[in-house]
């Protein structure tokens, strides 16, 4: 849910990368704390088991355009991937106000995509969100890699529902469609804001 904080002229926004376990959330992150500049965005905060598995979250501050005035924030958060998480997941999505998902595209991952799909989609119907209503963006990451899952396949896997998502094949690694996606979401964030919230509005003049 959109914070707006009249004393600093800030509105914040909540995205979270959900996906996978290992399908590339955190490398997302890495790759869009190196491509911002210094001053417009803050530090990546990550907390990691020994092997690189993320265990709480991923968090990355970035600052962007303004609303009428207001400086625009967006709070990126990924979740942990490791099936055994469910509950960290649904604690960080809490307040989201829009979600990218990351699927492996690897073909022997098709299985873990659909498990992870299915738990996001629980683990937002815990905490009284449906996906239908949430701004939402599927990146079918790893596009690098020689064995990968045809795009029309990954789509009827995960995008097949009566909304479908904006999709990007997408490689973290070396950046491939990793701000297309970041600013897909945003841009769908900043117009839900536009069209749902009486805050412009309320603006000062
Ligand atoms: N070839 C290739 N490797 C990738 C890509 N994205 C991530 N990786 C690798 O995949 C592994 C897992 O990436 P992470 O970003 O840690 O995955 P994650 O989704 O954050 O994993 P968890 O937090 O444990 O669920 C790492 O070795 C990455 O370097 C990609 O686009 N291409
Ligand atoms: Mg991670």
């Amino acid at each position: 849910m959109a914070v707006i904080n009249h004393d600093t002229r800030e509105v914040t926004f909540k995205l979270v990368y959900c996906g996978t376990p290992l399908g590339g959330k955190t490398a997302n992150l890495s790759y869009i704390h190196r491509g911002i500049a210094a001053g417009q965005r803050g530090e990546l905060v990550s907390l990691a088991t020994a092997q690189d598995r993320t265990l709480f979250f991923d968090f990355l501050p970035v600052h962007t355009t303004s609303i009428k005035g207001y400086r625009t924030k967006f709070m990126i958060y990924t979740v942990p991937g490791q099936v055994c998480y469910s509950a960290t997941r649904q604690m960080v999505l809490k307040g989201g106000d829009g979600v990218v998902f990351v699927a492996d595209s690897q073909l022997d991952r098709m299985e873990e995509n659909l498990v992870a799909w299915q738990g996001l989609q629980r683990n937002l119907a815990e905490n009284g969100v449906a996906l239908d209503d949430l701004p939402a963006v599927l990146q079918c990451n790893k596009r690098d890699l020689p064995e990968v899952a045809p795009l029309p396949y990954l789509e009827y896997l995960l995008n097949s529902g009566p909304r479908r998502l904006p999709v990007f094949p997408a490689s973290a690694r070396s950046g491939f469609n990793v701000f297309a996606t970041l600013n897909a979401l945003a841009q769908e964030v900043l117009h839900r804001f536009h069209h749902g919230c009486s805050v412009p509005r309320s603006l000062p003049a």
